[in-house]
């Protein structure tokens, strides 16, 4: 059978599961009233709630006769270590470009990938029914950026495909507007017969023994780990006797108990697959991407994949509060030391370490959401877990401390510009472009420590009142900028455990912002708030009225408190100091010092 192997990539949101899902649907790939819901690939709950794609998958499609698999990838900054891998699966990628928005850091990043592995580029403009489309700029741009990539002759060959992913239209000609592109009546079909056509077809070799570079690891219920790659040499069948090739020099052998194929989003059985073919492997329990499954006889592994190094750490702690237990299983250290490595072996851009403290475990990843999507299933495991605050990967290079610094490009109304460049000049930011486009609107590209981004977002969004647009890209080393002005407000802590009752909540208000309400169960060293002023309060919050004291009146102060702030575990993350950490359960959220006792 003929086969193609495509990926999908492009910055986050310009569209890329949307595209995929209607390549399934246009393919007949599901029955008559299967596929319901919109960007079926994003089928991880946290996936569906944040609205982005944060692993890659797999499916595949059949077009004339040609079997095509299809991985749809990330295009957030902090999992572009799921696409450097999926690409030495494949020979073509779909690069989607928004028809507004131009490319974008990501787009840069991951059309760098592609082009480096050698892969054939097919570039797609998509959402051409933006009103704000401005389809000629953004192909001029795309232009420039394969040029300054420095691509090659061939690769610069490339050609373009205009669509409408969300109404499943694609064209090979440029229209003139929006309206014009919203007139086109028609399918996807100028994408699929372009796909065949100019994609080539694997470059595999059948006649070696069988070879398979671990790719993606994926995780089933019934069947355990199943390790997903494209047989590179050879064939592999059910029950196979296979040699697994690890890091230095390490082999141990396997059976393969099933075999499977893509076909639409399932993965169905198959007795045997050939060269060129995606397969997914069930039965081999240790293997981490990047090793090769192969014949007994083979030789030595294929290249290993290499990812991008992780800039990002925080403490994974077991957790240790007066309340562990309650809401959820406590991992125990070596419980989390297995869930963690788990993650660092599906994920190559997961590092894991162990600390100087043996309930504490350094966790290495791109960047904090990363971090915060780990927390949030473990937590969704029904399990608890301690985390610290998100620091820089530092790095020595030539006997210098250096530290990750990222591109961040902005691109704001003017108005906002003072604000926005004093919160990266804060954050040890430097402004090295600046392009005013006239519209009402200004660019900015800063230079910046990765460490002075953490939980940037929110408040820039405030800072923008939601209308700047904020994307950063990893750029280099440099030597450490020195110590960045963290929190300038010390916490307030409840020195005793108990019940918050309004009575102590309303008198501790005019002192800070509280964290928590009335009626919430606190501990001796939890933080309940952020103190007005930049030292530890310690303060009682059960502290109920004495009867003496009684007013005549009969108003209730309760009923004068003010909403909480509501701290989610990334307002959290950001927050927090070296000395305090978060406590994540099933049900809660909580922020509190390592060390819980007053120390006054
Ligand atoms: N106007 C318009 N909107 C589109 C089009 N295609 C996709 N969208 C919208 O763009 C948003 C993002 O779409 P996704 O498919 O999730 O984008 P993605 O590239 O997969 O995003 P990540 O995986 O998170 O990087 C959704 O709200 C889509 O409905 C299009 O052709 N036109
Ligand atoms: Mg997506």
């Amino acid at each position: 059978m003929n086969i193609r192997n495509i990926a999908i990539i492009a910055h986050v949101d310009h569209g890329k599961t949307t595209l995929v899902d209607q390549l399934l649907r246009q393919s007949g790939t599901f029955r008559e009233n299967e596929a319901t819901v919109e960007r079926m690939m994003d089928s991880m709950d946290q996936e569906r709630e944040r609205g982005i794609t944060i692993q890659a998958k797999n499916a595949s499609y059949t077009w004339k006769g040609t079997k095509v698999n299809i991985v749809d990838t990330p295009g957030h900054a902090d999992f572009g270590g799921e696409v450097e891998r999926i690409l030495s699966m494949v020979d073509g990628c779909l690069l989607l470009v928004d028809a507004s928005e131009g490319p974008l850091p990501q787009t840069r990043f991951v059309l760098n990938k592609a082009l480096r592995n050698g892969i054939k580029v097919m570039v797609v403009i998509n959402k051409i029914d933006r009103p704000d489309q401005r389809i000629t700029e953004v192909e001029n741009e795309i232009f420039d950026l394969f040029i300054d990539l420095g691509a090659e002759e061939d690769q610069m060959n490339y050609e373009t495909i205009y669509a409408i992913a969300r109404n499943g239209i694609a064209t090979t000609e440029r229209p003139a507007d929006h309206k014009e592109a919203l007139a086109i009546k028609g399918t996807l079909e100028p994408l699929f017969d372009a796909v065949t056509r100019i994609v080539p077809p694997p470059r595999v070799e059948p006649e070696k023994p069988l070879a398979i570079v671990v790719s993606n690891l994926a995780h089933s219920d019934f069947l355990g780990r199943i390790c997903v790659g494209r047989v590179q040499q050879g064939s592999i069948k059910v029950g196979q006797q296979v040699a697994i090739l690890g890091r230095n020099g390490k082999r141990t052998q396997a059976r393969i108990q099933e075999l499977m194929t893509y076909a639409g989003m399932k993965q169905v059985k198959a007795e045997v697959l050939h060269a060129g073919d995606i397969a997914a492997i069930a039965g081999i329990e240790n293997v981490e991407i990047g090793d090769t499954i192969g014949a007994l006889d083979l030789p030595g592994p294929l290249k290993r994949i290499e990812v991008d190094p992780p800039a990002v750490n925080m403490g994974f702690i077991v957790n240790s509060s007066p309340m562990a237990g309650r809401e959820g299983k406590v991992l125990l250290t070596r419980e989390l030391m297995e869930r963690l490595q788990k993650e660092a072996r599906r994920n190559p851009a997961i590092r894991v370490e162990p600390t100087n403290s043996p309930d504490e475990f350094l966790v290495s990843g791109r960047g904090e959401l990363q971090l915060a999507v780990i927390v949030e299933s473990i937590r969704r495991e029904g399990f608890e877990v301690a985390v610290g605050k998100p620091k820089a990967v530092l790095n020595t290079i030539d006997g210098v401390v250096c530290e990750p610094i990222e591109k961040a490009y902005v691109d704001i109304p003017e108005d906002h510009f003072g604000v926005v460049n004093e919160m990266l000049h804060q954050r040890k930011g430097r402004m090295i472009n600046m392009i005013n486009k006239g519209s009402g609107r200004v660019n900015l590209e800063f230079e910046i420590p990765s460490r002075g981004l953490i939980g940037i977002r929110s408040h820039f969004l405030t800072a923008t009142r939601g209308t700047g647009i904020l994307n950063t890209i990893f750029h280099g080393y440099e030597p450490f900028k020195g110590d960045i002005d963290e929190r300038q407000n010390g916490a307030m802590v409840a020195d005793r455990s108990g019940d918050t009752v309004p009575y102590g909540l309303f008198h501790l208000e005019p002192r800070g912002q509280l964290f928590i309400g009335a009626g919430v169960e606190v501990y001796e060293g939890m933080v309940i708030g952020e103190n007005a002023r930049d030292n530890d309060l310690w303060v009682n919050a059960i502290k109920t009225k004495k009867l003496t004291n009684m007013r005549a009146s009969g108003t209730d102060e309760a009923t004068t408190l003010s909403p909480p702030r509501n701290m989610t575990l990334e307002r959290s993350l950001e927050w927090i100091r070296d000395d305090e950490i978060v406590e994540v359960t099933p049900k809660n959220i909580r922020i509190r010092k390592r060390k819980l006792k007053n120390p006054t």
